[in-house]
Parts: C-alpha cells; structure tokens; sequence
C-alpha cells in the first residue's frame, strides 16, 4: 500500500453526464414548463435553480431523477470511460469511484452498480464506494463536480480536484485549488503531482 496513489472518482457531473440526462428526461416528463438550458447553469442544486425559475418546479425536478431509468441510461461524460481504464492500469495506482446516491433507494443504487457494470466491466464493481459524505473516505485524491464538499470529518485526507461541468464553470477557485478542465486535459500529470 505504501507508495501508491490512491484516486476516488465521483460518478455523476465527472463519469455519468446527470445534467444532460437530467434535462433531456425533464422536458420529456414536462414539455409544458421552462427549463434551463445548459449553458445558463449555475450552482450545484439543479433543484434550487428550477424552484428560482417557478415555484414547484423543484419538486418536479426531484421526481426526473427519482424516477425509473433515470441514472442507468446516463451517458458517460466523453472520454470518462477511457480514462477510467486508462488510470486503472497506471502503476502504484488504486482508483475508487465515490458516489452519492439519492434518499429514494429504490432505483439509483441498484442502476448505479448497473451502470459500472456496463460502461466499466464486471472487475469495476470491486471499486464502488456509495456514500453521502465523501469526507470519510480517505484518499489523496478527490476528483469531483461539486464546489463545496463536507461532512462530519473537517479534515479529509484527499485533495478535491474540481471537475469542470456546466455548473461550476463560472465559479473562481482560491489558489492552490485545482480544477480539470475534461478528460481531454492532463490528469496523469494531477495525479503525478501527488505522487511521493
Ligand atoms: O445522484 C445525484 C443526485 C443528487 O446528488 C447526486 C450527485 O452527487 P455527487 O456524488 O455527484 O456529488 N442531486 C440532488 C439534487 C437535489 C436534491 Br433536493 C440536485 O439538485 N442535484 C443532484 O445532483
Ligand atoms: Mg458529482
């Protein structure tokens, strides 16, 4: 274990494209209302956003992703798959997917292991870590589409990469907070970085 890098990857915003899922199912579950269109995203909670736009549309929002399908027919964010593969065969390298899933348990727990399962392969389930605080998990790193990450333990062992994501595009990180950009940017050289 000593001298190995130990990486946890969030599922939704980093390897799952949830805003995309999530609008295309909402205007299919609810053409009559507005929407925000990706590019006009701000701040985590799609829920809080929609409620801005007009009261009750959080609840009509909760119920998209609550509801059958939803996260199992997410696409995989372009290039995740790849990295994911790629990352799993660096040397001195354990790599996790850490997840929160929803309070409705019906669904999203079992369709996220089902999701792994097929854009991963079967080895992948080994390495699924659900929890709704990240913050107990150690790692040292932390690669993740949410701003602000906590949780009971104030001091967590990993550094949080922000993954950038329609969003939090617009949000300004204090140095030295590290953002990447895509699968497309030079994780190896992050993950290089905390490397002893
Ligand atoms: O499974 C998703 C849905 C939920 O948070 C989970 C993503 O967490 P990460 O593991 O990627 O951090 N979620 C819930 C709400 C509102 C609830 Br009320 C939301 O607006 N957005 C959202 O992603
Ligand atoms: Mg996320």
């Amino acid at each position: 274990r000593a001298g190995r890098l130990r990486v946890l990857l969030d599922m939704d915003g980093v390897l799952a494209d949830f805003e995309a899922g999530f609008l295309h199912r909402y205007r299919r579950m609810f053409p009559a209302e507005p929407c925000v269109p990706l590019s006009d995203r701000r701040g985590f909670w799609v829920s809080a956003q929609y409620e801005s736009l007009k009261p009750g549309l959080c609840e009509k929002a909760i119920s998209v992703w609550e509801s059958k399908n939803f996260f199992i027919e997410l696409d995989p964010i372009p290039g995740a798959v790849k990295a994911v593969k790629e990352m799993t065969s660096l040397k001195n390298t354990d790599v996790f997917i850490c997840t929160s899933p929803i309070p409705k348990f019906d669904h999203c727990p079992y369709e996220k292991y089902a999701w792994v399962e097929k854009h991963l392969g079967k080895e992948f389930l080994e390495q699924i870590v659900l929890t709704r605080d990240k913050t107990l998990i150690s790692a040292d790193l932390l690669i993740d589409d949410k701003v602000d990450i906590s949780g009971v333990e104030p001091n967590p062992t990993w550094e949080h990469i922000l993954f950038s994501a329609c969003h939090n595009k617009h949000v300004e990180l204090t140095t030295p907070r590290m953002r990447l950009g895509s699968w497309a940017d030079d994780w190896k050289a992050i993950l290089d970085s905390r490397r002893q």
